[in-house]
């Protein structure tokens, strides 16, 4: 028998014109109706409607506005003119910032890296080049760096989803947190979307069971309001979350210089730059928009802006989104919370989404038959008050895993790894032959606890009586 509310539950999918999601309703055993009346009851029937109608029936380039752009203004670092006393200044009041311990770690891990071919959470690949740590390790050994040099607590919290939560928490446990402590380190899972099919229809991915998948990372907004986070870093007297994603080892979080432009021009949420490497990168773009900042996904922006040039033949749309930003608390306190005018716009993402069939036999579609929604985290910069954004460096901030071959692959992390330890190693006078890709002949390592960075490498190694001779498998730790 099903209760009352089980029925209105079902009655308004009906009215909705989703019925079919409880087609095979008579087919299932009691426990199965229970979870799926579980998963129905958390969606958000008028939200699908309304996104089914503009995002999926709906004309136009997948709902992005793309008039009135022009390339946002940045802070370009003292190599590209920038002023160096102005880029001093900010690193003081950045470090007093993080010496005051008004800074939290906060990594996006939600997602699915599918791409990278990889069955399990993306943090726990391993990318360090000798030692194999994994991402997760890395980060964590950079967040304890960064405790020891602001004398500060400095918590890190991280977002999982549905897909990977239960595996996380346990990779941490099992890794005794890293030296963390367990109670520095907080997990908390980020919301579900339906998919809905070309006619905006809600997809079963089995006769009992919704096609349900993380919000996308914008959903961490929400997340960190609704899972009480943002109500621990208030007690715990932080303001600025410090916002990176899972699959950038060479990524400088926890950043004095970001930190203190940001305090600085009393931003709420504040990014790094990259001036893209091609005209195509897969990276968003910084725009201004009618006086307002954002930015537009690669996907999104078409090919007569992504290639035009200025006089002296530079691409006009130059800033690249690496996705690295600092976050005011409160700010995402207003953004995270249930105020409709402070709510981020969905995107839509054509995806292949396994279902049954009309006889309620799974089928693997070899097309693109479903269309997820998902947040994106930087829609939230329109919203902010003084947005800045800095130039950072590909060497020093950005070397992703993304792909398990190519561009952006386990071998590319690795070797952007090595030339960023070679360049701090030769910057302290090691001399180290490298090539014109500032690689040397062989594969070292320097742990996040031996140096996180040049002036720590530089000030470590002049202590070092007698040094370590830089050859093939050293590695350089703690
Ligand atoms: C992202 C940016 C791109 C550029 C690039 C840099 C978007 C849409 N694109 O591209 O502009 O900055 O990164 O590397 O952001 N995640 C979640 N939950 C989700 C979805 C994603 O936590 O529901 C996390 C995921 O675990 C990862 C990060 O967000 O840490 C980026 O996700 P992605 O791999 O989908 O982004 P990508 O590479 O398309």
């Amino acid at each position: 028998m099903k209760s009352a509310s089980a029925d209105t539950l079902i009655d308004s999918f009906q009215q909705a014109g989703q019925g079919q999601v409880f087609r095979f309703w008579d087919q299932l055993d009691d426990s199965a109706k229970d979870a799926l009346i579980e998963q129905a009851s958390l969606i958000d029937l008028s939200e699908i409607d309304r996104l089914s109608n503009t995002l999926v029936l709906g004309q136009g380039h997948h709902g992005v506005d793309l008039t009135d752009l022009a390339p946002a203004p940045f802070i370009p670092l003292p190599k590209s003119g920038g002023d160096p006393a102005q880029w001093q200044a900010a690193s003081a009041k950045g470090e007093e910032a993080l010496k005051a311990g008004r800074v939290a770690a906060f990594t996006v891990a939600g997602g699915q890296g599918t791409r990278l071919g990889y069955d399990g959470p993306k943090g726990t690949y391993p990318v360090s080049p000798i030692r194999k740590a994994t991402l997760f390790q890395v980060f964590a050994e950079k967040v304890l760096a960064a405790r020891i040099r602001y004398g500060a607590s400095i918590p890190w919290f991280l977002m999982t989803s549905n897909l990977n939560h239960e595996a996380t928490e346990a990779f941490f446990k099992e890794n005794d947190f890293f030296g963390l402590g367990a109670d520095t380190v907080h997990f908390f899972k980020q919301g579900l979307m339906p998919a809905v099919d070309l006619e905006g229809k809600i997809i079963l991915a089995d006769k009992g069971e919704i096609a349900m998948s993380p919000d996308g990372h914008g959903g961490s907004l929400r997340a960190l309001v609704r899972s009480g986070a943002t109500t621990k870093m208030k007690e715990a007297g932080i303001d600025i979350i410090s916002y990176f994603q899972v699959d950038n080892p060479l990524v400088k979080f926890l950043d004095p210089a970001l930190i203190g432009f940001h305090i600085d021009a009393g931003s709420e949420m504040s990014s790094k730059m990259l001036p893209k490497a091609y005209s195509k990168e897969k990276v968003g773009h910084f725009c201004t928009q009618r006086g307002r900042t954002v930015v537009v996904e690669y996907s999104d922006m078409p090919d007569e802006l992504t290639d035009q040039t200025n006089d002296n033949g530079e691409l006009r749309y130059i800033a690249g989104s690496i996705a690295i930003h600092v976050l005011d608390r409160a700010f995402v306190e207003g953004m995270g919370g249930d105020n409709p005018d402070a709510a981020l716009p969905f995107h839509r993402a054509d995806k292949k989404v396994a279902t049954v069939d009309a006889n309620g036999e799974p089928f693997k579609p070899e097309t693109p038959n479903g269309v997820k929604f998902e947040m994106f985290v930087f829609d939230a910069l329109p919203f902010a008050k003084n947005p800045v954004i800095i130039e950072t460096s590909r060497e020093s901030d950005f070397a992703p895993v993304k792909n398990a071959e190519g561009l952006d692959s386990p071998q590319t992390c690795c070797e952007a790894q090595v030339a960023e330890f070679t360049a701090w190693a030769n910057a302290a006078g090691a001399g180290i032959p490298v090539d014109e890709k500032g690689q040397p002949s062989f594969v070292f390592e320097i742990t996040p606890k031996f140096a996180d960075s040049e002036a720590a490498f530089i000030e470590r190694w002049n202590s070092l009586d007698p040094k370590p001779e830089i050859k093939e498998g050293v590695i350089l730790d703690a």
